[in-house]
């Protein structure tokens, strides 16, 4: 196959137009921040669904990274390699004979960004420099995870979704990162041919999301006796997907995506921030009122909403969890029976929301 040419029109000028045909079919991929919240969800669903597939997890195991999120998985399917993405010696060491590198490592958090930007810049845009630069070296398949935060905000009445087309606005520290790092992608495809694709995905919620976002949050908060925060006026709105979803839509892109596009993930899943809060304390037997109204997020996005057609479309992919009540309480009942797991990092990232006033 011609490396530069996207594989689906390859693949139509073949005359074989089957959705369900996996066109790149890796066998030993690296997964960046695979100790992550999405990233170690991403190396279960490729363990429980891809038994041909050796995973290699590079991850620096930051504040946000924990290695219990991938432990009992078979070492013979899935090596930690504990590190940065920035250390190009290392990615020397690891990248070449790889087939793809499936890049999830950031820093993700816009509270945090707003305190402190420095580690962003470093990891989000240094750091996706470094792996794009290893790739072309090695003549490695690459695909980039984002965020619709990406193209800013909409109005709370504005009809429109984000697609493909729309213009980049990114409004923190955070999102502009993450817009930095996919211009740099989309450089690297154009200018010197790399074989890439570029998600971006609407809010995840599920297993092994760390406490310092809102869903677990909240539900820690209750277990602790703690009150749930709101900010602002609570109608800021996010557009809800299961986290297991987002893995096998990448994966699709992953192996029969067209190089040098960009596909959204979402599954029409938008809730504002008091009817999530709601649906928790509801759900934990809680009084609807039962929860503070904290100092909102300075330049907080008022709405997301991500318009997936186009991966439906050409990839034949669809959500499973679309019932975001179900989820939910399988959720809040994975937090319930994890304790051991959340504990550690609740105090500290209390602690730091106090000294925000948040
Ligand atoms: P997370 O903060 O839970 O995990 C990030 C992981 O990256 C951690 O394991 C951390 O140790 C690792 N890491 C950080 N810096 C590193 C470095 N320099 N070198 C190696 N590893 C490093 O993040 P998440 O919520 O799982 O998000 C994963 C990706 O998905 C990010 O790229 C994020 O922008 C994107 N995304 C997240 C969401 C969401 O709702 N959380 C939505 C869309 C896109
Ligand atoms: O205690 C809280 N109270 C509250 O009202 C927290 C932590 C958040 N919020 C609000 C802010 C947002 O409107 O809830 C909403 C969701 O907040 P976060 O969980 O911090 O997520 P968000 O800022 O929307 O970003 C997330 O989705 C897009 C991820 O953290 C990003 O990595 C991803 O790119």
């Amino acid at each position: 196959r011609d490396r530069q040419q996207p594989a689906r029109v390859l693949n139509d000028s073949m005359g074989d137009t089957d959705m369900s045909e996996e066109l790149f079919e890796p066998r030993n991929i690296i997964v960046t921040g695979g100790c992550g919240f999405i990233g170690s969800n991403f190396v279960h669903y490729v363990v429980n669904n891809h038994p041909d597939v050796h995973v290699t997890v590079l991850d620096k195991l930051t504040y946000a990274g924990n290695r219990e999120n991938i432990a009992g998985l078979p070492a013979d399917r899935v090596e930690l390699v504990v590190g940065d993405i920035c250390d190009a010696e290392l990615l020397e060491r690891i990248v070449p004979g790889c087939d793809a590198i499936v890049h999830y490592a950031a820093e993700s958090h816009n509270d945090n960004s707003i305190a402190d930007p420095e580690p962003f810049l470093r990891t989000n845009v240094e750091g996706t420099y470094c792996l794009l630069e290893a790739c072309r070296k090695h003549d490695v398949r690459y695909h980039h995870v984002s965020t619709d935060e990406v193209y800013g905000d909409l109005a709370l009445d504005d009809p429109a979704r984000f697609t493909e087309e729309t213009p980049y606005k990114p409004s923190s520290p955070y999102s502009s990162t993450k817009a930095a790092s996919d211009m740099l992608v989309r450089a690297w495809t154009r200018t010197y041919g790399l074989r890439t694709t570029i998600s971006n995905c609407s809010n995840n919620y599920g297993p092994f999301q760390h406490v310092e976002k809102f869903i677990p949050r909240q539900i820690t908060n209750i277990l602790c006796g703690i009150k749930p925060k709101l900010y602002g006026d609570g109608l800021n709105v996010r557009d809800w997907i299961h986290t297991e979803d987002h893995s096998s839509a990448v994966w699709a892109i992953l192996t029969k995506g067209r190089y040098g596009e960009t596909y959204l993930i979402g599954a029409d899943g938008e809730k504002n921030n008091i009817d999530v809060l709601h649906a928790i304390l509801e759900g934990m037997g809680k009084a609807a009122d039962d929860f503070d109204w904290v100092r909102d997020r300075p330049g907080h996005d008022r709405r997301y909403a991500i318009d997936s057609s186009k991966l439906r479309r050409e990839l034949g992919w669809k959500p499973k969890h679309t019932d975001f009540a179900q989820g939910l309480a399988s959720t809040i009942e994975w937090y319930r029976e994890n304790e051991q797991w959340w504990r550690p990092a609740k105090e500290s990232t209390e602690a730091k929301y106090k000294a925000q006033g948040q």
